[in-house]
């Protein structure tokens, strides 16, 4: 059977960069990208899609006979915050429609994107494992944790095969983040290479898991690509990257900008990483469908820096800053 993708959410920090490389895996025309809003110079099929409306996504799914549905759509945790009741609204009805469109249309596979903010103050913060107990303390996070177990509800009741990652930050150059707790450890990178001052809105000391961008595609293609026999977590899958601190970065990026300033001044998003783990345990991705990270922190920074520079160079300088 041949494989359609349909990426919803696709302009996202995750989905822009998930969208690219599955479209060299299944080929440009075998890729439907859709967001709210199109992309302007976007190669390829894309349609707007508002995915609170299941009518417009069923449309879609009909139309291109899509086989495979990768939800990236979501409101972050930091964001989130500024109007729960909608962020609830958002996330789980956009969820909803996913799962009762693919039901209804007999979709091969679903992808839904976790993330270590399901994890609260019951869960042990250093090596936290794939099981531990969810108390999530951000809206995003109860969203998150309420999707995981609607996504293993539809795979029980209904053999739906949807696949799901809890993700930690995910830093990387292609694109920026938006409205999350980690966003600091991409912004920090951009404005190394601006020469600019940054300032951190977590402590020095707030360790927290990431992931480089490469590391997240990575995963996620491996884990929908894996055999439906190997999939024994129907919830989520825990995966590490690496865990590093803001002062950590810091060190990192002096070793090349040695001028580089900082100040703390940590805000209401420094309370929600302090309820998130310091480290992941995934063991279970690792056994079930072979996870493994390739990039450390001094990997990340020299990829990062030299990126950046090379993206500020060809001119985009003025428009990435405004960004930020
Ligand atoms: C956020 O900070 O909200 C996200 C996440 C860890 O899910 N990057």
């Amino acid at each position: 059977m041949k494989t359609v993708v349909l990426i919803i959410g696709a302009n996202g920090q995750l989905g822009s960069v998930l969208t690219e490389s599955l479209k060299q895996k299944f080929g440009n025309s075998n890729v439907i990208a859709s967001d709210l809003r199109s992309r302007e110079g976007y190669e390829g099929s894309f349609e707007i899609i508002d995915a609170t409306d299941i009518n417009r996504i069923e449309e879609v799914v009909v139309q291109y006979k899509v086989t495979q549905i990768y939800h990236l759509a979501a409101i972050l945790s930091a964001k989130g915050e500024e109007t729960p009741l909608r962020t609830w609204d958002i996330n789980m009805q956009t969820l909803f429609n996913v799962l009762e469109v693919s039901r209804k249309h007999n979709i091969d596979r679903v992808f839904f994107p976790s993330s270590i903010a399901v994890f609260g103050e019951g869960a042990p913060l250093e090596n936290t494992p794939n099981n531990a107990y969810l108390d999530p303390a951000t809206v995003y996070g109860i969203s998150k944790a309420a999707g995981e177990n609607w996504a293993q509800y539809y795979f029980l009741r209904y053999g739906l095969d949807v696949r799901s990652i809890r993700y930690p930050g995910v830093i990387g150059y292609q694109s920026l983040p938006g409205g999350g707790t980690t966003d600091y450890a991409v912004d920090i990178y951009h404005k190394a290479v601006l020469e600019q001052d940054f300032n951190c809105f977590l402590k020095e000391n707030a360790t927290l898991p990431m992931i480089f961008m490469e590391d997240a595609i990575r995963a996620t293609i491996e884990l929908m690509d894996a055999p439906k026999e190997d999939i024994h977590t129907r919830t989520s899958y825990n995966i590490a990257g690496i865990s590093f601190s803001p002062a950590e970065v810091v060190t990192e990026i002096r070793k090349l900008y040695p001028d580089f300033k900082v100040r703390y001044e940590p805000d209401f998003r420094q309370e929600i990483a302090a309820r998130w783990p310091n480290s992941i345990d995934d063991s279970a991705a690792a056994k079930d469908w072979g996870w493994k990270p390739k990039y450390d922190l001094k990997l990340i920074t020299t990829t990062m820096i030299q990126k950046l520079k090379e993206k500020y160079r060809k001119g985009s300088k003025n428009q990435a800053a405004l960004m930020l």
